[in-house]
């Protein structure tokens, strides 16, 4: 999709003309990004329409990618850069004095998602299409994306995050696409011919699903294709029955507001309705295309691939067994062998707390005919299991409908060809404690697929001085194949080399301490270390480890005057669930300690604390060029993978690590040398809870530095913190502190001293930081698709894809 600057500018001045009858010089940084934006997206437009024509011409399979959160971020500048515009328009924009950054900045963060599981979603998205693969998203246009945070006394408040605000010039609603999704009602099977059994409604509710789609452009391949996001309406035809306003507002708010919990929001009715509304809309629209193939519907599974990002969507299965059977008469057995071939799912937790389970009651009454088709799915495979398995407990274990509650995971297991861990430690749990019933059952489902990152977004992109090194140390190719990163090796011992990637680090953090300074008034110095914990705020991530060291080294200090450490400065990014009172609990705990760390004379400015409010993509992009160490320090086996631990790696963090998620697959990467870890492992962890014979409070006892540390939670030394010290001292005493913060206290701390220790030998810390870099290439997100393209989904690039 090149363009020269002449044409760019031309028909940039056009446009803006066109839309706001205005010269670049009156135009305001919003109005220059839409006309940008606009004409972007009509010249991606016919690439985006020769994409899915293609697909269809050549009946290409495809996969759709179901998921309830999507967290791109902006679009602008990684559109630009996957068009190949990036360049030309910089400068174009330039000649006409206007900065593109200030038009970066105005594009509001597309927030549809809480974390990883969403970042993950779009990081595929960007894969799939950068890989030339034929794939979609599919999930829910909320109104309000994930809530905006600020801090006030130190409390997280939550304030919406309206996004649509201003438009959104990416999407492009789809009218003739729009499809009904039924909920409520009445229904009962009627003989309506011999033999075969039809559902009747009677009262059902009728929304409309409207789509939104936007392209996904694929890296300077020429490729579009489309994540499909759907938004609810009330149809014309029912408005008459929707009497009062209150009725009328809870239907048009389903699709409002993305639920702002990471883990358990628990059994609420607008919830279980996102889900199926999109569910459902999606799987009617991809019949729907499907028949334009002409195709028997008994091959289905030869063009369409389901994947189901975590239970949340799993109610794909038994909605699409409903259309098999309701709407194309298929058997119950042809329905299920389909629905089977077609369906695959991908487990992101093994928290017990965080497994979704709806009660039946709920769904019955919102989901008459899915549930009906649920318990039967139940019933054949409790029958099946009982002829096949001899132990009764192993069906207890496996069943999908228990006490009076739907499983969903049981559902997303038993309806997928497939069920993946998201790194390999999580994956081997999933087989071996989380699920070893299902295992012994269904040993083939079981697989690996290690999470990835867009190298494109999250080195390209947001680090354009270390993009700058690197191209010029080792040429250009790791732009288009990230495993060339590796070239960087011979260089480890180049002085050159490793003072230049030093210097764009020193300019990243210099970028962050202005930022710092702006936002929150804090000064910093970007020659202290930068470490960083960014991610969402959760007990098992161990936020409070990380605070309790911070005191630690604050007391040392206090006490000996004269000590000299290297100057840190650690950052916080994290928004807790607003229902979470621990997790704010925590923050407001960080908060305070900043307050008095921060404005304490004695310390010298050997530490700071910098929390950041309102943590999102565009803030990661921020501080991950310019952290030197990355925190990935939850307790081993609860981490499902971690991608953040990558992205800094990328960025080249040295990684402060617990054997958990994928920080075990990046310590084989980069190799003992080149990472710190620490802390107990998954068999101390379950050897703790087999014998129940942890003891937080010995810790407490016994070791002073542990007690000290707890002791300024309660005894005034933080300020303000009254109710929350109290609480961080229960959780850790009174309640037997469940994620081992204690018991990984000491190892944590020596780990922080080699972390102090190898940065002070500079040259040392530069090749760790080199090889961290290099070996971070393994962890692309376009390996990660390409596999599971390969193994799971089992579609293919276009036939000709890739010739010149
Ligand atoms: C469930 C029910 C009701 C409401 C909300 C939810 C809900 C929403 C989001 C449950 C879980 C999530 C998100 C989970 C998540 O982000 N998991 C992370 O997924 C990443 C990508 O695989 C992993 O890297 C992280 O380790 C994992 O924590």
């Amino acid at each position: 999709m090149k363009i020269t600057k002449e044409q760019f500018q031309k028909e940039f001045k056009n446009r803006l003309n066109e839309k706001y009858a205005m010269g670049v010089e009156d135009a305001s940084a919003n109005e220059l990004y839409n006309t940008l934006g606009s004409m972007m997206r009509a010249a991606y437009s016919s690439k985006w329409h020769h994409t899915w024509k293609n697909y269809l011409a050549n009946q290409q399979k495809q996969v759709y990618y179901f998921s309830i959160e999507f967290l791109p971020g902006k679009l602008l500048e990684s559109n630009l850069l996957n068009m190949d515009w990036l360049e030309v328009v910089e400068e174009s924009l330039e000649d006409m004095g206007i900065d593109l950054k200030e038009l970066i900045n105005v594009e509001p963060d597309m927030g549809l998602g809480n974390g990883g599981l969403g970042r993950l979603a779009s990081c595929f998205m960007d894969s799939i299409a950068s890989c030339g693969l034929p794939g979609n998203g599919n999930g829910i246009r909320y109104q309000y994306g994930l809530f905006k945070q600020k801090f006030i006394d130190g409390y997280q408040v939550e304030l919406p995050d309206d996004w649509l605000n201003n438009g959104n010039v990416w999407e492009v609603r789809k009218d003739s696409k729009a499809v009904n999704v039924h909920f409520f009602g009445d229904v009962h099977l009627e003989e309506v011919e011999y033999g075969k059994l039809k559902p009747v409604y009677k009262n059902q509710q009728m929304l409309r699903a409207v789509p939104y789609d936007t392209g996904m452009i694929g890296y300077k391949n020429e490729m579009v294709n489309t994540v499909r996001l759907w938004s609810v309406e009330i149809p014309a035809s029912e408005e008459v029955h929707y009497r009062s306003i209150e009725e009328r507002r809870a239907l048009e708010d389903l699709t409002a507001v993305l639920y702002p919990d990471d883990s358990n929001e628990k059994g609420r009715l607008t919830r279980l309705a996102q889900e199926y509304f999109f569910v459902s809309a999606g799987i009617q629209s991809i019949v729907r295309y499907f028949k334009t193939l002409n195709v028997s519907i008994h091959n289905i599974h030869e063009y369409v691939a389901i994947h189901i990002n975590d239970t949340h969507p799993a109610l794909c299965i038994p909605e699409f067994m409903r259309i098999l059977l309701d709407e194309e008469d298929l058997t119950w057995e042809e329905a299920w062998a389909i629905t089977l071939k077609v369906m695959s799912y991908t487990n992101h937790t093994i928290m017990a707390e965080a497994m979704e389970k709806w009660s039946v009651d709920m769904i019955k009454r919102l989901l008459p005919r899915i549930y009906q088709i649920i318990e039967e799915i139940d019933r054949r495979f409790v029958e099946d299991m009982s002829l096949k398995v001899y132990d009764g407990k192993v069906v207890e274990n496996t069943k999908i409908i228990k006490h009076g509650e739907v499983h969903m995971a049981h559902l997303a297991i038993i309806g997928s060809h497939s069920i993946n861990g998201v790194a390999k430690l999580h994956s081997e749990l999933l087989k071996t404690t989380v699920l070893p019933d299902f295992y012994s059952i269904y040993p083939n489902r079981f697989n690996n697929k290690t999470n990835g990152i867009a190298q494109r977004r999250w080195l390209q992109l947001s680090n354009r001085s270390l993009s700058e090194v690197l191209d010029k140390t080792i040429g250009t190719t790791w732009r288009h194949d990230p495993l060339d990163l590796r070239l960087l090796l011979n260089y480890q011992d180049d002085e050159k080399v490793l003072e230049e990637i030093y210097q764009s680090k020193r300019k990243n953090k210099k970028r962050l301490a202005d930022f710092i300074e702006d936002h929150s008034g804090i000064v910093v110095s970007p020659d202290a270390i930068f470490d960083v914990q960014i991610k969402r705020l959760h007990a098992y991530k161990r936020q409070l480890l990380n605070l309790m060291h911070i005191i630690k080294c604050y007391q040392d200090i206090k006490e000996n005057p004269e000590s000299k450490p290297h100057p840190r400065v650690f950052i916080f990014g994290a928004k807790a669930a607003p229902s979470y009172t621990y997790a704010k609990t925590i923050i407001k705990c960080i908060n305070e300690t900043a307050q008095l760390i921060n404005n304490d004379p004695d310390v010298k400015d050997l530490i700071k604390i910098v929390f950041l409010e309102n943590y999102n993509v565009s803030l990661a992009e921020l501080i991950i060029p310019a952290a030197d160490v990355s925190e990935q320090i939850s307790l081993a086996t609860k981490e499902a993978s971690g991608t953040s631990n990558m992205k800094l790696m990328l960025n080249g963090a040295v990684t402060l690590a617990t054997l958990d998620g994928a920080n075990i697959e990046i310590r084989d990467a980069v190799g003992d040398e080149n990472i710190c870890t620490f802390g107990i492992t998954k068999d101390e962890v379950y050897d703790y809870y087999q014998n129940q014979s942890y003891s937080a409070v010995s810790y407490y006892e016994n070791d002073p530095v542990i007690r000290r540390v707890i002791e300024a939670f309660i005894d005034g030394t933080i300020p303000n913190i009254y109710h929350e010290g109290t609480e961080i001292f229960d959780s850790l005493i009174r309640y037997n502190d469940e994620f081992f913060v204690l018991r990984d206290f000491k190892s944590y701390v020596e780990a922080q001293e080699k972390i102090e220790e190898c940065y002070k030998d500079q040259n040392h810390w530069r090749k760790m930081s080199l090889r961290n870099i290099a070996h971070a290439g393994a962890f692309t997100s376009d390996e990660t698709v390409k596999n599971y393209a390969d193994e799971i989904w089992h579609i293919d690039t276009l036939p000709n894809y890739g010739d010149e």
